[in-house]
């Protein structure tokens, strides 16, 4: 599904697309296990799902290259064996897949460039695909307002919308999209199946960009499986909410 013609990206599940690349954003290869160190039971399950589903959006979308923007792994400081095996690993399998891939530091990649290394591959701040500037979002860069670009792409916020069905409260992943400044600004969800996200009604913003502007006007875009389904507005999805509680 294509956004609003400005932004120049489709949204392919859980990737944009934007000219021949998708962008992909907040892995957190290696999540488990931290949460397994925290005393919180948790399977390894996320590695081979997140592969499966990078396939088939390669696959439906016929890109041949990529940028991870953002927390490629999950833990700060000292690296884990799973998070060196599975990030190591993963970077191997885009070699094998993509022919130009590109890596953004996010606040999780200390170490992210050591493994990179390994694979060749360098570790970028932000980087430029025809009018759009795609960068983490955990921090605003001071040189921003030098960017010639149109359109900010950024991750680290893992938006989710919380639905409620029956007694339960879902939370669906999801796009943002809406201004920062004089720029159009595309917030990602996180490629991560551990947790769907953040859900953007209830929790408070994490991203500078998101602090500084008013939410209730941004788009809300939710994907399922593939399939996109286009909220309306924050504020609308509020109103609506508000009048059924
Ligand atoms: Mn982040």
């Amino acid at each position: 599904m294509e956004f609003n013609k400005k932004y120049s990206a489709t949204i392919v599940d859980l990737a944009l697309k934007v000219e021949d690349y998708l962008i992909i954003s907040d892995l957190h290869l290696g999540y488990e296990q931290s949460l397994n160190a925290d005393g919180i039971m948790i399977p390894r399950f996320q590695y081979p799902l997140i592969i499966k589903r990078l396939e088939e959006i390669q696959r439906k979308s016929s890109c041949n290259n990529i940028v991870v923007n953002g927390d490629l792994k999950h833990e700060f400081g000292q690296i884990s064996r799973q998070e060196w095996n599975e990030t190591q690993e993963f970077l191997e399998y885009l070699k094998a897949n993509f022919d130009d891939i590109v890596l953004i530091k996010g606040n999780h990649d200390n170490f992210t460039k050591f493994i990179a290394e390994k694979s060749n591959l360098q570790v970028e701040e932000c980087y430029q695909l025809g009018d759009s500037l795609i960068l983490h979002g955990d921090k605003i860069q001071s040189n921003l307002d030098k960017a010639d670009a149109e359109n900010l792409i950024i991750g680290h916020e893992h938006p989710s919308i919380g639905i409620r069905s029956g007694e339960r409260v879902e939370k669906i992943k999801c796009y943002l999209a809406g201004e920062y400044m004089k720029w159009n600004l595309i917030v990602m969800p996180s490629f991560n199946f551990v947790t769907e996200g953040s859900d953007i009604l209830q929790e408070r913003p994490l991203s500078p960009f998101l602090k500084a502007i008013n939410r209730e006007d941004m788009g809300v875009y939710a994907v399922e499986n593939f399939e996109v389904f286009d909220f309306g507005k924050i504020k609308d999805i509020s109103a609506v909410r508000e009048r059924l509680l």
